[in-house]
């Protein structure tokens, strides 16, 4: 038992330098080892390829192939990890090339068994599921293939087309357990928009924390709410949302909500399979983007945040830039630069405490000017002021009246004199 436990499976990592890549390949590479380790395996050798663009048949050239055959021998390992997006075929000419049933495979598959070690609740597994199969489905072919020179013994042309039928069925169950899993979850959505729409009419102000994973932002839930939300050195410890009331110093009483952290070539599976949970950045009022500052690669982290949100639609939301673990930087100049680039940015530490209460005081802030509520007919001749509203303020109700646009909506402070008057 201890002995399979500390075997550590053995992984040769290959990265592409991408002419204009936002990000070095080395960094990217460090970010997959770590990931590696988040589900237990190591590194033993790590190669990297410049290309303009990918070879249609084993991704990297034919030279690099062979090295990357040479390395796996020389180094006893089990798989081959690229650190971008292979295609079916690509992935199964390669597992032809590097033989001796070593797996190949690439930074989706990887996220995605994390992603399934940490799921905990009925939706996260569900979530995840639905991912897994999406990435499973355009692969089937490639894996028949596979199982039918491997371990049938026969040709894959000999037994084509028992292959097709085959195909066909495990396709069709693939499918069927997609729309499965899809009904289920919209199910649970339900339930959740209920419970949202609840937040919603109590007029909570709601806060959302996003970031890179392992910025902080459960140790930070943590530290602001008392509360003990898993947190630890490993990447996507959260999977699923998470809700914590947090009573303001003036004794207003508000939501913050833990999610899931982001990472650089998040795959879109993922981002479309977590709608729901991400549905709970979108609903906020407030987002705290929270930020390792310890790390060196803040700039592109903060990019890659960005990128996830305005994919998810969230662009529009209120931002606070929270930078975390101050305490891990030593020099003064560093918080200096990084202050000076993000001015309206708070400096934090989850674990020692400094910078919370200006935090608080922040959100204090911004929820005080979420508390102008109107509930106003806004005469079709004023389409500005719709406009205005959809810009600049929470809307809670839209409805289209005899008499104009029916909004029930938060203003801030500096627009809320505009709807007065339709009140
Ligand atoms: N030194 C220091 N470490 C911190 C601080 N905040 C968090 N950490 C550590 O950073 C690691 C990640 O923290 P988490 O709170 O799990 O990060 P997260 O953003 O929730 O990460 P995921 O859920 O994995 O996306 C843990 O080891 C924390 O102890 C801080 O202010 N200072
Ligand atoms: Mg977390």
């Amino acid at each position: 038992m201890n002995d399979l436990q500390e075997y550590r499976e053995r992984a040769v990592i290959v990265g592409i330098d991408w002419p204009g890549a936002p990000w070095p390949v080395e960094s990217s590479l460090e970010e997959l080892s770590r990931l590696i380790d988040t589900v237990g395996a190591e590194v033993v050798a790590s190669t990297t390829q410049k290309l303009d663009a990918p070879n249609a048949r084993t991704f990297v050239g034919s030279g690099k192939a062979a090295e990357i055959t040479e390395l796996c021998h020389a180094h006893a390992a089990d798989m081959v990890i690229f650190d971008d997006e292979l295609t079916p075929s690509q992935q199964s000419n390669l597992e032809k090339i590097v033989g001796r049933d070593i797996k190949v495979f690439d930074r989706t598959a990887l996220i995605l068994d994390i992603f399934a070690l940490h799921a905990t609740t009925r939706e996260g597994r569900l979530q995840v599921r639905l991912a897994q199969n999406q990435y499973l489905y355009p692969r089937l072919r490639g894996m028949w293939a596979h199982l039918a020179s491997n371990r049938m013994g026969g040709g894959v042309g000999s037994r084509f087309g028992e292959g097709e039928s085959q195909l066909e069925v495990d396709r069709r169950m693939v499918r069927k357990r997609i729309s499965s899993i899809k009904r289920e979850l919209a199910h649970l959505d339900q339930i959740r928009a209920v419970q949202r729409e609840g937040r919603y009419k109590s007029s909570t102000f709601k806060v959302a924390l996003a970031g890179y994973t392992n910025a902080g932002k459960s140790s930070l839930i943590n530290t602001l709410t008392g509360s003990d939300v898993l947190s630890y050195d490993k990447l996507f410890a959260t999977l699923d949302a998470t809700t914590r009331k947090l009573r303001l110093p003036e004794g207003r009483e508000i939501t913050i909500t833990d999610t899931i952290g982001f990472i650089k070539k998040l795959p879109t599976t993922l981002i479309e399979s977590f709608k729901s949970t991400l549905d709970e950045i979108n609903g906020a009022d407030l987002i705290l983007h929270v930020i390792d500052c310890s790390s060196e690669e803040v700039s592109f982290q903060i990019q890659t945040v960005e990128d996830v949100l305005g994919q998810i639609g969230a662009e529009r939301i209120e931002r606070l830039t929270v930078f975390n673990k101050v305490d891990l930087i030593e020099s003064p100049d560093r918080i200096e630069h990084l202050r000076k680039s993000n001015p309206t940015a708070l400096f934090v530490s989850a674990h020692t405490g400094e910078g919370i209460d200006e935090l608080v005081e922040r959100i204090a802030q911004v929820a005080a000017s979420h508390g102008n509520y109107c509930d106003v007919v806004i005469p079709y001749s004023r389409g500005d002021l719709v406009a205005l509203a959809h810009k600049r303020c929470h809307i809670v109700l839209e409805a289209h009246e005899e008499a104009g646009t029916h909004l029930r909506l938060f203003a801030p402070d500096d627009c809320a004199h505009y709807f007065r008057e339709f009140e």
